[in-house]
């Protein structure tokens, strides 16, 4: 087993956990290129620099710690929900840095890290990576904005030292990372470890609806044009039309809505929503889009609404590679007999994009009540070290 030090990992993990510390719980708010994402970067910049590692900021703010020569990259993102845990993404992060440096002390194998940028999504959905892996062209990602309207070009800008090149993928031989499951099997089940066989795919896109500002008081009942009415008309015909394309695993939110002008005593002329759905097949992903488009031009014909889409942002369904998928079960078996399982992922990851690149393989470690994306977020410290040792033991298995 390669050298590595639980105490040195944890040390780390809770140090990155201060950057953006939202004084809540172990909660962290570290959005892609606020001052927290920065300072964080900057922090993890001089940790993989200590272990002789060099430096690559890409152009979008990805933080890279190269080893020489090809190696296998390990790792994950470090910006974090707009209130996040502290967990999400910081963990693989942190494990990969672990790991780098054991594999440093241990004389081989080479392994690299990664910390991608905005794979939360403050601009898209897993922006960073989607740019380094050709999903997303550069220019188009700069024309992305958040919800205030800011763009990803000038966001960027503010990431001190970025490169003006991106890193070469032909580096490396395959990318591992590790996670939190962010779901409720591994808790509930008692299980230490998930080894990720496919990660779902993911359509997301902003709708519009607008309809007519008026009088709260004055303004009858029929013939308004109240674009809140809209979206609950919208949201109720989707569930019934959606009942016999979806399975249990389907999801769909509509996590963000902005109401004009989101005031009590006005008949909201305007409102713009964020429409999510994800499921495993690629093919049901297809079918709901149509049911959505289909119904939103529906509503807004019948209830004489404007209507908008924005661009729809997607990834597919990726299947894990196979024998780095081998190599992780096989330390799994090793380390936690019995305690752990072959699952699918339906949170997204930056894995999805890199299998673009090269063989990618993802384990999980237990969310506690299954919960994520929340400052409550959190996982028992000895599920933590088991995952660290589990992924160090495929490193060196694969090296
Ligand atoms: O939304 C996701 O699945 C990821 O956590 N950003
Ligand atoms: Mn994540
Ligand atoms: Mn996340």
């Amino acid at each position: 087993m390669l050298p590595i030090q639980p105490e040195r990992f944890l040390a780390d993990l809770h140090k990155l956990r201060e950057f953006g510390a939202a004084g809540v719980g172990k909660g962290v708010v570290r959005p892609a290129y606020s001052e927290a994402d920065i300072a964080a970067r900057r922090w993890l910049a001089g940790r993989m620099k200590d272990t002789g590692l060099s430096v690559h900021v890409d152009p979008v703010g990805s933080v890279f710690g190269l080893a020489e020569g090809r190696s296998l990259l390990v790792g994950s993102h470090s910006d974090s929900q707009p209130e996040g845990g502290w967990l999400d993404g910081a963990l693989g992060v942190i494990a990969g840095l672990e790991v780098a440096r054991a594999s440093v002390e241990a004389g081989g194998p080479a392994v690299s890290v990664v910390s991608f940028e905005d794979e939360e999504g403050r601009f898209g959905v897993t922006t960073g990576s989607a740019v380094w892996s050709g999903t997303l062209a550069l220019d188009k990602a700069d024309g992305l904005t958040d919800r205030d309207g800011v763009t990803f070009g000038s966001a960027r800008g503010l990431m001190p030292g970025r490169a003006d090149s991106f890193v070469d993928p032909a580096r490396f031989t395959g990318f591992l990372e590790m996670h939190i499951e962010q779901g409720p099997v591994l808790d509930r089940e008692g299980e230490a470890i998930g080894v990720v066989d496919a990660i779902v795919g993911i359509r997301d896109m902003k709708i519009t609806f607008t309809g007519e500002q008026n009088h709260a008081g004055t303004t009858p009942m029929p013939g308004r044009r109240d674009a809140f009415q809209a979206l609950s008309q919208f949201n109720t015909l989707i569930a019934e039309r959606f009942a016999n394309v979806v399975t249990p695993r389907t999801v769909w939110t509509i996590g963000h809505v902005t109401l004009h002008p989101n005031a009590s005593s006005i008949v909201p002329g305007r409102l713009t929503f964020s429409m999510q759905w994800r499921d495993g097949d690629a093919d049901r992903l297809g079918r709901m889009e149509t049911i959505i488009r289909e119904t939103a031009e529906e509503v807004a014909k019948s209830g004489g609404f404007g209507l908008n889409f924005g661009p729809m942002l997607g990834l597919e369904p990726v299947d894990m590679d196979m024998r780095l998928r081998g190599a992780l079960e096989t330390a799994a078996e090793t380390e936690v007999p019995g305690r752990w399982r072959a699952m699918p992922s339906g949170a997204l990851h930056d894995a999805t994009n890199v299998s673009k690149l090269m063989p990618v393989a993802m384990l999980f470690v237990p969310s506690i009540g299954g919960i994520s994306h929340d400052f409550g977020e959190d996982t028992d410290e000895a599920d933590l070290i088991t995952g660290l040792r589990v992924l160090a033991r495929a490193v060196q298995a694969l090296g």
